[in-house]
């Protein structure tokens, strides 16, 4: 027998969990959330709150994570996790993240309700790092849950000089328990992230879910222009080092190098300061980053070199100074062909079909397959706009999600090793 789905009321629980989070910023404005901040804590309260709600057992580890436990066949049974991130961008959309946190509650709280138990465990995680937008750290929380965490991470700074390392102590945590905060690979079966799209596919296709593929790789750069500053109104046009103008040609050759690739490829120039600052003087110094993706890794790394090659034309040309440094490198990341037919079995059980898609988006999913098989399920995304307060999924799609997700654990069995579709390994 089925658990019973009433999808309306899901999504209502959903939409309204959602304003609720969305509430919580550093700006009455807009939304911005980010790690280890006070609406950190606060949305970590809220979220640990609900999961308690949901009959979870709820923990944190030492880089804030919110986990919710629930564990019908033992503690020491093997789990599923799923998860997503309550940090948010800058002037953010209230469901990039909170979504998947919001719906992995209501699907356990679904499922326990209905009092049916599974040979397994599953673990909701709410991680407060996928962002990287307070330090240059993206998916932090999640590489400590997937033992994966680089110390060098403690000593990144944020705008305010902050450490991160400092900014967990002020946080209540000691990073000296960072590394009891992975997860033991041995008992844990898959990672499953529900999220909002963030792009028009579902929406241009009329669906409300779709099943990832593959999540694209993406490397961010850092890159520092040096020139000479000088009085705005006596230097001539010939005797001028300008950084600004040196970085503003490199970042049009950041868009050339994308726009003449054959893999998709993406990049942006999100980020620049410019010193001294002044209307009237010649920038002397420019520091600009770049976030460049593709699905094919291949592809990226070329496009890297050549904007290096570019760069330095660029800078020599110009008589300036160019540092190019990588801060951040993921590489893609297929999803599990096993948990991607689950999903799609899932949302078939609700009779809807679901498209498969790569994802152009990071995820927390990067850094948890290299702790396990990844699967996730995409939920559409009005005219998909995201990263962005107009960014918007209905509660009927949001409904629908959690439905997939109950019916996902419903049916899930444990595959055995060597399972037939390439399933996941126990
Ligand atoms: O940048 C990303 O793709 C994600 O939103 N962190
Ligand atoms: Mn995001
Ligand atoms: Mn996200």
């Amino acid at each position: 027998m089925s658990v019973p789905l009433d999808i309306a009321a899901l999504g209502a629980r959903a939409a309204a969990m959602i304003e609720e989070l969305g509430a919580i910023s550093e700006s009455p404005d807009h939304l911005t959330r980010f790690f280890l901040t006070p609406q950190h804590r606060r949305a970590a309260d809220l979220v640990g709150r609900w999961m308690r709600e949901a009959g979870l057992d709820v923990s944190e580890d030492a880089v804030g994570t919110v986990r919710g436990h629930w564990h019908p066949a033992g503690a020491d049974a093997p789990r599923l996790l799923i998860g997503s991130h309550i940090d948010t961008v800058g002037n953010a959309g209230k469901y990039d993240g909170a979504m998947g946190v919001i719906l992995g509650i209501l699907a356990l709280d679904t499922i326990r309700a209905a009092g049916v138990t599974r040979p397994f465990g599953i673990d909701v995680l709410a991680f407060g790092d996928e962002e990287g937008t307070r330090f240059p750290s993206t998916l932090s929380a999640s590489a400590a849950a997937a033992g994966i965490f680089s110390p060098a991470t403690l000593a990144m700074r944020d705008a305010d000089g902050i450490s991160y390392h400092d900014a967990l102590i002020a946080y209540g945590k000691n990073p000296d328990d960072i590394p009891a905060a992975a997860y033991d690979p041995s008992k844990v079966i898959a990672y499953i992230e529900a999220h909002i799209e963030q792009g028009p596919v579902l929406e241009a296709e009329g669906e409300p879910l779709g099943v990832v593929t593959a999540i694209a790789g993406a490397t961010r750069l850092s890159v520092t222009v040096t020139g000479e500053a000088g009085h705005a109104g006596t230097v001539p046009m010939r005797m001028r080092h300008d950084a600004l103008l040196g970085a503003a040609e490199m970042a049009l050759a950041v868009e050339r190098i994308a726009k003449a690739d054959r893999h998709g490829m993406v990049a942006t120039v999100g980020r620049m300061h410019i010193d001294p600052g002044s209307i009237n003087v010649i920038p002397s110094r420019v520091v600009f980053t770049v976030d460049l993706r593709s699905g094919s890794d291949m592809s990226r790394r070329e496009a890297l070199e050549r904007f290096e090659r570019e760069a330095h034309r660029i800078a020599d040309l110009r008589h300036l100074g160019v540092v190019i440094s990588a801060f951040h490198e993921v590489g893609t990341v297929p999803c599990f062909r096993d948990l991607q037919l689950r999903l799609r079995n899932a949302i078939a059980d609700l009779g809807h079909s679901s498209v498969s898609m790569a994802s152009g988006a990071g995820h927390d999913g990067q850094a948890m397959s290299k702790l396990c098989p990844i699967g996730m399920l995409f939920v559409r995304c009005r005219g998909g706009i995201s990263h962005n307060p107009a960014e918007y999924a209905s509660p009927e799609d949001m409904g629908l999600a959690a439905a997939a997700l109950v019916r996902f654990i419903e049916r899930f069995k444990l595959p055995q090793i060597g399972d037939a579709t390439g399933g996941v390994q126990t």
